[in-house]
């Protein structure tokens, strides 16, 4: 279930009464989400052995939260965590992929490990959403987009990339001249730390130039393809070229 709002007026929240479609399988229902808000959820939070539940309840609560209401929990790292279903499975060194295909000399599937040995480049720069919210100075490390583009070999010079995701819905573009950028990371720690499976570990992309919905999570598919697809927001009305404006970009070195 799509829980982002397009570009434009805010709808009206849902009221208690009115009944609220749920999304197949997410694991945290509108109610219970209420419930534990409700019992002192601050005091949970806190707790520094429940830290990773905790991330993983914000993130379910918040496909429920038409209200905006987990957006006042404790969440010290002031990140929102979206996502477009309701549930998405967990992958580890043992059985994640990332498979580029298409306009390719040598299609290639890496496993985590292959990642990791591939050399490292880290970007620090500010996460905004569109939704309002912007996280300062903020570093990824992993693997330049680059890098991998060169190691499958581009067949076509005016190729367009689209990503696809392991959660089975989100998709995402890039030109090939923006993603080779070297500010553009198929990403496998943030803030120093495995990126956790709520921000779309164990892989995502980050476009640092870019609005954070460019920032596909969950990463599972490179393909190259002759021309920009548009992404999942981009067919509901976001911009196919994401880059960040120039009052976003304040506080940026560029
Ligand atoms: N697979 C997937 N990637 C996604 C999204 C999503 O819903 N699914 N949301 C995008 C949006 S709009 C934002 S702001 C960021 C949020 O990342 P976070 O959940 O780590 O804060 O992820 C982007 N990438
Ligand atoms: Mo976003």
């Amino acid at each position: 279930m799509a829980r982002k709002p397009k570009p434009g007026p805010e709808p009206e929240p849902n009221s208690d009464t009115e009944p609220e479609p749920e999304a197949e399988g997410a694991p945290v229902g509108r109610r219970a989400m209420l419930g534990m808000l409700g019992a002192g959820a601050a005091g949970l939070a806190t707790a520094p052995y429940l830290q990773r539940k905790w991330e993983d309840f914000l993130a379910a609560a918040s496909q429920v939260d038409a209200s905006g209401l987990t957006g006042l929990l404790p969440n010290p790292g002031g990140f929102r965590y979206y996502s477009v279903v309701g549930s998405v499975p967990h992958k580890d060194e043992t059985n994640y992929q990332l498979r580029v295909t298409g306009l390719v000399e040598r299609p290639r599937h890496y496993t985590l490990d292959h990642l990791r040995a591939m050399p490292q480049a880290r970007v620090v720069h500010d996460v905004v959403c569109t939704d309002g919210w912007r996280v300062e100075k903020v570093p990824f490390d992993g693997v330049r987009l680059a890098d991998i583009l060169d190691d499958a070999g581009v067949r076509s010079p005016g190729a367009a990339i689209r990503f696809t995701c392991f959660d089975g819905a989100y998709s995402e573009s890039l030109t090939l001249e923006q993603a080779r950028r070297s500010d553009v990371l198929v990403a496998l720690n943030m803030q120093d730390r495995p990126i956790s499976h709520a921000h779309g570990g164990p892989v995502r992309l980050y476009v640092a130039p870019m609005y954070f919905y460019k920032s596909a999570k969950w990463l599972s598919g490179i393909s190259v393809i002759d021309k920009v697809v548009p992404g999942y927001w981009e067919e509901r009305g976001y911009a196919v070229d994401g880059w960040l404006n120039d009052a976003d970009r304040r506080g940026n070195a560029a």
